[in-house]
This record gives structure tokens, C-alpha cells and sequence, in this order.
């Protein structure tokens, strides 16, 4: 088969954001789009010669079709080996779980994660890195420079392969492995949990809903938690990953994924709720009546997760973007042991992970991971809190009431205002760096500001810098907003305001959340003009 060079040229929209390179299909599908984002990638790996790399994403529309033209690219780009999922299909943390196993120079992973898919949605493009992570903000710099300057990608002329057949074969001398999506990643969760205890758990009858939202979990949550551990046939709902995921918005939290809230609400609520997004990497958690907020969930697991065999010598620190709650602050501090804030960005843990310095990270933004790979891991999630309830033997709605009991409730609502003028969000953000100086000993709806600063982060590992990283204000009454632009919109731009505020007084841990932040709400929109400035009265998300 011939290698071909193909002139190109550059676009000028190619930089990635939080999470890779994310825009609407059609941009992905004009002509060389994606043929240039590939080559950029391929040209920041030096090591590429005769190496492994891995390729598969979610599965969603335009998925096969990149994931043949990654196949032909590496093979004109000199690896040696890629390996693929049946297919197509990877999860976002089976991708990383693969790379790591398999001793991979990195993966090539497609997924707009928890964005709508089909025709019109998102389509995404990352790279990770060989410690199965997202490139951290060097190499993903370093890409964006390569797309400003390219001319020319190589791509083999060999036909497309058939992605459906696990098994190995070879195009241009590079190896073609298809493998089974979910074997690694089972055979590795198998390593962390209890799995006698989880199978006795659902043997006695526990009863959970898992919902996939149609995207790429289902395989995964129906090999494991129904065929594996005897979960009852149907656990699992919406299981089947389709390409448009069946018209749902596979965002795992209670606005997106109502039905599993609304059930877990009512009176047949099983024992557990959980969801996972587009590519599997976010989790939501539902007790019977009671959402468990993500900030929260990850302060639970820190405190427990020695209850889990893959955890049992204890933590060696946790870590949680800036905008999440400091509830895992709370905990870490009772185990003694390091809490770190980062960036929002999941690449942002790499470094403490690979450092040794911490065991468990999350995010308000639904993830919650640890050490076993280096993305964020709904499934994994959703099996630590089943391996703490076999091991304490309680209702997860006692365990986090419990919890509140013993470290207080951090109150917490996130507000979007979403696809507003890029203009005016950057007009918003402009006008809050412009107070900070002054905010400081103002009082402001009742509410006194302590400390305001635009969130800089110096990773404790390399040091490197990263600045503007949010806008964060702390008040004396023990509240906190934070303002940040969303790195992973595709449409203008989305203003995220998160709210939150401490309280440790038992005779108030069970108050309405709205009712709660409410002062805090008006401020967090008097403050930065908000409604002037965008024209929205209200955010079009609250969770
Ligand atoms: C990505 C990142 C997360 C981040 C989230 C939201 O998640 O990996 O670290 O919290 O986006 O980012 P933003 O607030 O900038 O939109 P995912 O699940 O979309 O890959």
C-alpha cells in the first residue's frame, strides 16, 4: 500500500481546551480537519517510531471514521503497533487503563465526553500521554503550534478495516491489534474491589439502577455489574451506546439524567443510583431521596476507600479542582494527609499521580478517580462506593448523612449560563479581575469578602505555572463563589458561577440546598453584573 504525503493548510481553530480539541461535527468534517489535528499530535510524539499507540473513543457520530483515518495515519507516521477497540469503541478510562497495561507511547482518544452527539453535536480529538493521562498543558501547547504551521499530513492508502472482529493484522508493516474494549479494563477493577463482597451484596438482594445514557459504559457496567457480580438482569439501563445516544445528553447529573433522580426519589427507589456520561469517565451518585453532590462524594470516598483491598494501606494524599467543594479538605486533614486544589482539568492530576502524592482526586464536575489510571473513572467510582457499602453494611443515604454528622455540609449549586456572547463573558470576567484589589473587608447582601484572588496554580511537582484559572472570593460567614469560563463549550461561551456555603451546625445539616445558598446566589449575581452583562436573568442549568 502507497503512503501518501497530502498537502494541507493550516486552521486557525485548533487549539484544545479543557479536554482536547471539541467542536461541532460539521467543523470536524470539512475537509483535512481532522487529518491535521491527527498530524499535530503524531509530530509531538518523537518517540513514535516503531512504538504502541492506542486509538478508540465513544462511540458517537464520526467515531469509525476517524478512528480509521488515526489507523492509516499512524501507520504512514512510523508506529509500530496500534491497538484498537472492537469496533472503535474505548472508553475514556479503558483508554487509559490500556495504555498504562500495555505499555503504550500514549492514545489517541475520541470523545466530546459529556456533550450531545449525532450529525450536529460535538465530536472531540485527545491526546494521552504514556502514563495513560491527558497531555498536560506543554504537549497540548505544542500541538496547537504544530496546526498553525503545518502543510502536509501522511496517511496510508490502505482500504479501511473491518473494526468488528477482535484479532491482530497489519497495514504498511505496523501491527493492527482489535481488542476486546472491556478485558483490561474488567480485569483491573477486579485488582481494586472485593468482588466476593460485592457478589454476597447482591445476593442478599441489594437492588441498584446504573444508567448509561445510551454512550459507552453500558458494556462495561452490564460485563461487570450484572454478568460478573450478579446484579439482577436490568440494573443496567440504557446500556446499548448508540452514536446520537439515543437523543439523550449523557451528562451524569440530576437535570440530564432526571430519570434515574426522579426514580431514586420515589417510592420504588432501589438501594443505589448511579450514571455515567459519554465516554465513562464522570459518575453521578443517588442515594434513595438524597443526590449526593459529586464534591461530596469524593470527601466520602477519601474517608472510606481504605475499605476497598486496592486502597487498604491508606491514602497518600487527595486532590480536587479549585471550583470543588472543600469537603475532601475536611477529610484529608482529619487522615493527616495532603489535600492539593488544582485547575479545573482532569491533566492537572497527572503529575501529583505519577509523583505518588496523591491516591484519589475529583472534580465538581462529576469525576472522581484514582491512581489505577490516570483519568477520571465513572465506573470505578460507582464499585468503590458498592465496595464501602458491603464493608460497613450501611444504606448510602446513612453513610452520607453520617458524614455531614462527623465534618459538616458543604452546600453546593453550580450555575451555567450557557452559550453567551464571547464577548460579554470575557467583558464579565474582565470587570470581577478588575475588583478583586478592592473586594477584600466589603460587605457585600450580608455577606463580608475575606479573600478574592484570580486562582494561579504552581504544580508542586515541576513547577510550572499556570495563571487565570478562575476568579475566587471568599467570604467570612464561610461561603465561596467562584467564576470561571468553560474550556469545553463548542457554542460561544458558558459562564460556570459555583456556589457554596459551610455549615457544621447539626440542627441544620437537612436544609433545602436552594433555600441555603440563596444569600449567597443574589451575591455571586449582584457582584459580577451578570445579568446586565449576558442579558440572562437566570442560568440555563443549575446543578
Ligand atoms: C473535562 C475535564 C474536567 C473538567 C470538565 C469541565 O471533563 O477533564 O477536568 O472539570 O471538562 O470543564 P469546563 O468547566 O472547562 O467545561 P470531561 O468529562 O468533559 O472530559
Amino acid at each position: 500500500m502507497a503512503l501518501r504525503h497530502v498537502s494541507t493548510s493550516p486552521f486557525a481553530d485548533q487549539k484544545p481546551g479543557t479536554s482536547g480539541l471539541r467542536k461541532k461535527v460539521p467543523v470536524f468534517r470539512q475537509p483535512n480537519y481532522v487529518e491535521n489535528f491527527v498530524q499535530a499530535i503524531l509530530d509531538c510524539i518523537p518517540e513514535r517510531d516503531g512504538a504502541t499507540l492506542v486509538i478508540g473513543g465513544d462511540g458517537r457520530f464520526f467515531n469509525r471514521e476517524v478512528v480509521q483515518i488515526a489507523i492509516k495515519m499512524a501507520a504512514a507516521n512510523g508506529l509500530g503497533r496500534v491497538l484498537v477497540g472492537r469496533d472503535g469503541l474505548l472508553s475514556t478510562p479503558a483508554a487509559s487503563c490500556v495504555i498504562r497495561k500495555h505499555g503504550a507511547i500514549g492514545g489517541i482518544v475520541l470523545s466530546a465526553s459529556h456533550n450531545p452527539g449525532g450529525p450536529d453535536g460535538d465530536f472531540g480529538i485527545k491526546f494521552n500521554g504514556a502514563n495513560g493521562g491527558p497531555a498536560p498543558e506543554s504537549v497540548t501547547s505544542a500541538i496547537f503550534e504544530q496546526t498553525k504551521t503545518i502543510t502536509a499530513y501522511r496517511i496510508s492508502d490502505a482500504p479501511d478495516l473491518d473494526l468488528g472482529v477482535t484479532g491482530t493484522s497489519e497495514i504498511d508493516g505496523m501491527s493492527v491489534e482489535i481488542i476486546d474494549p472491556v478485558a483490561d479494563y474488567a480485569e483491573l477493577m477486579h485488582s481494586l474491589f472485593d468482588f466476593e463482597a460485592l457478589t454476597k451484596l447482591f445476593a442478599s438482594g441489594f437492588r441498584m439502577r446504573f444508567d448509561a445514557l445510551s454512550a459507552i459504559t453500558g458494556p462495561y457496567a452490564k460485563a461487570i455489574l450484572e454478568d460478573t457480580l450478579g446484579a439482577e438482569a436490568g440494573t443496567v439501563v440504557n446500556g446499548e451506546p448508540k452514536p446520537d445516544f439515543g437523543g439523550h445528553h449523557p451528562d451524569p447529573n440530576p437535570v440530564h439524567a432526571h430519570e434515574l433522580f426522579d426514580l431514586m426519589h420515589g417510592p420504588d427507589a432501589p438501594d443505589f443510583g448511579a450514571a455515567s456520561d459519554g465516554d465513562g469517565d464522570r459518575n453521578m451518585i443517588v442515594a434513595p431521596g438524597l443526590f449526593v453532590t459529586p464534591s461530596d462524594s469524593l470527601a466520602i470516598l477519601a474517608a472510606h476507600a481504605h475499605r476497598a483491598p486496592g486502597y487498604a494501606t491508606g491514602l497518600a494524599g487527595v486532590a480536587r479542582s479549585m471550583p470543588t467543594s472543600r469537603a475532601a479538605d475536611r477529610v484529608a486533614a482529619k487522615l493527616g494527609i495532603e489535600a492539593f486544589e488544582t485547575p479545573t482539568g482532569w491533566k492537572f492530576f497527572g503529575n501529583l499521580l505519577d509523583a505518588g502524592r496523591i491516591t484519589l482526586c475529583g472534580e465538581e464536575s462529576a469525576g472522581t478517580g484514582s491512581n489505577h489510571v490516570r483519568e477520571k473513572d465513572g465506573l470505578w467510582a460507582v464499585l468503590l462506593w458498592l465496595n464501602i457499602l458491603a464493608a460497613t453494611g450501611k444504606p448510602a443515604q446513612d453513610l452520607v448523612r453520617a458524614h455531614w454528622a462527623e465534618f459538616g455540609r458543604d452546600y453546593y449549586t453550580r450555575h451555567d449560563y450557557e452559550e453567551i456572547d464571547s464577548d460579554a463573558a470575557k467583558r464579565l470576567m474582565d470587570g470581577l479581575r478588575a475588583k478583586i484589589a478592592s473586594l477584600p473587608g466589603q460587605t457585600i447582601g450580608g455577606l463580608t469578602v475575606k479573600t478574592a484572588d484570580d486562582f494561579r496554580y504552581v504544580d508542586p511537582v515541576d513547577g510550572s505555572v499556570t495563571e487565570a484559572q478562575g476568579v475566587r472570593i471568599t467570604f467570612a460567614e464561610d461561603a465561596r463563589i467562584v467564576y470561571r469560563l468553560s474550556g469545553t463549550g463548542t457554542a460561544g461561551a458558558t459562564l460556570r458561577v459555583y456556589i457554596e456555603r459551610y455549615e457544621s451546625d447539626p440542627t441544620r445539616l437537612e436544609q433545602p440546598v436552594a433555600e441555603m445558598l440563596a444569600p449567597v446566589v443574589a451575591v455571586a449575581r449582584e457582584l459580577a453584573d451578570i445579568a446586565a452583562i449576558t442579558g440572562r436573568a437566570e442560568p440555563s442549568v443549575v446543578t
